[in-house]
């Protein structure tokens, strides 16, 4: 069985470890989210595509759900040290390692991609994880505080501000002139099964679909898309996702964003008038949204053209994430 899944990072890895456990012989593709990328240091370093590789790899720091195990923070204090920031992005010394042989591979003119499939080969993730795209793409937040209205990288908004700046808008800097990276569009065409991961709707999902073809791709699959509500009773299971909903003006609610992701078999005029605001985008066969939320379940017209299906969403632990997995393959049918 082919399985392709979008992610973002730390919900999303935890999701895929799920994906991993419940269909152990199946072929999984990951499409990473990389916009929230940063160059620090002149080191250029992917959160998102890190955090699946050493969640999948058994390198992750589970404490944190990102960065690594038996993390050291010496150059950081260091950096410091010499007043050189950003204090506000941890940067672990075993980390380091792989933004230094990522940014060698960049710099001698490796693809994304293929810095990632090297990256690894050492991990060993268990999935094909393929970055959205080789193109800069990095989420950006347009804010207005004392010091003015100005754009900040995401990762600055998100750690150093904890997303408590409102976001006048979020931006993906650079998506419209970019591509999807080889093998992407194939992996979506090709899937028995598309899952969107319980990720961050805006700045993760939202930042894949913002990559020209990616949407479209989704939308005109044979296979089946099912979605994972990122929020539970109004409220984001982790991360600010409240925060960037409010930017884009969709409710924190799992029928919100379900709506905003929208159904694929819209049927009647809906599928002619209406903007994607209204309509959303058209993605979603199938939506699991948890047992709190089960009255969307109950009424037909929440996301008109997918089916949706009420079950416990909380990731407590691999058993209960390979139950939700097992959900989302049921509602698609496969
Ligand atoms: N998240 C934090 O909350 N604090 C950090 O200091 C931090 C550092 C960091 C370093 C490398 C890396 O791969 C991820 C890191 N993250 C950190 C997570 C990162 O900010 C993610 O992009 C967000 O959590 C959104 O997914």
């Amino acid at each position: 069985m082919k399985v392709t899944a979008l992610a973002g990072g730390i919900g999303g890895a935890r999701f895929l470890q799920g994906v991993r456990a419940a269909r152990p012989d199946a072929e999984i593709t990951v499409i990473g989210n990389t916009g929230d990328d940063i160059t620090l240091h002149g080191l250029r370093i992917c959160p998102d595509l890190d955090t699946v590789m050493y969640t999948l790899g058994g390198g992750i720091s589970a404490e944190r759900g990102w960065g690594r195990e038996d993390e050291t923070f010496v150059v950081s204090a260091e950096l410091a040290a010499y007043g050189v920031g950003p204090s506000w992005f941890g940067l672990g010394d075993r980390d380091l390692a792989t933004h230094l042989v990522r940014t060698q591979m960049i710099e001698a003119g490796y693809p994304l991609s293929d810095v990632v499939t090297a990256l690894c080969d050492r991990w060993k993730p268990g999935v094909r994880l393929l970055p959205m795209s080789n193109d800069r793409v990095e989420t950006h937040v347009i804010i207005a505080d004392d010091e003015g209205r100005r754009a900040v990288h995401f990762q600055e908004w998100w750690l150093r501000m904890r997303a408590q700046v409102p976001a006048e808008a979020i931006l993906s800097v650079g998506a419209a002139e970019s591509k999807p990276a080889p093998g992407v569009l194939d992996s979506i065409a090709d899937a028995d099964v598309v899952l969107i991961g319980p990720s961050n709707p805006v700045v993760s999902i939202g930042t894949i679909l913002s990559v020209p073809g990616v949407s479209d791709a989704l939308r005109v699959t044979l296979a089946p898309v099912v979605g994972v509500s990122p929020i539970i009773g109004g409220s984001a299971v982790r991360g600010m996702a409240d925060a960037c909903l409010k930017a884009i003006g969709v409710e924190t609610s799992a029928r919100a964003v379900g709506a905003h992701y929208g159904g694929r078999h819209r049927t009647g005029g809906a599928t002619s008038g209406g903007t994607t605001e209204e309509l959303g985008h058209g993605l979603l066969d199938g939506w699991l949204v948890d047992v709190v939320d089960a009255a969307i379940s109950a009424d037909p017209d929440a996301i008109p053209g997918a089916t949706v299906k009420a079950v416990p969403l909380l990731m407590t632990d691999l058993e209960a994430t390979v139950a939700i997995v097992e959900a989302a393959l049921e509602l698609a049918g496969v």
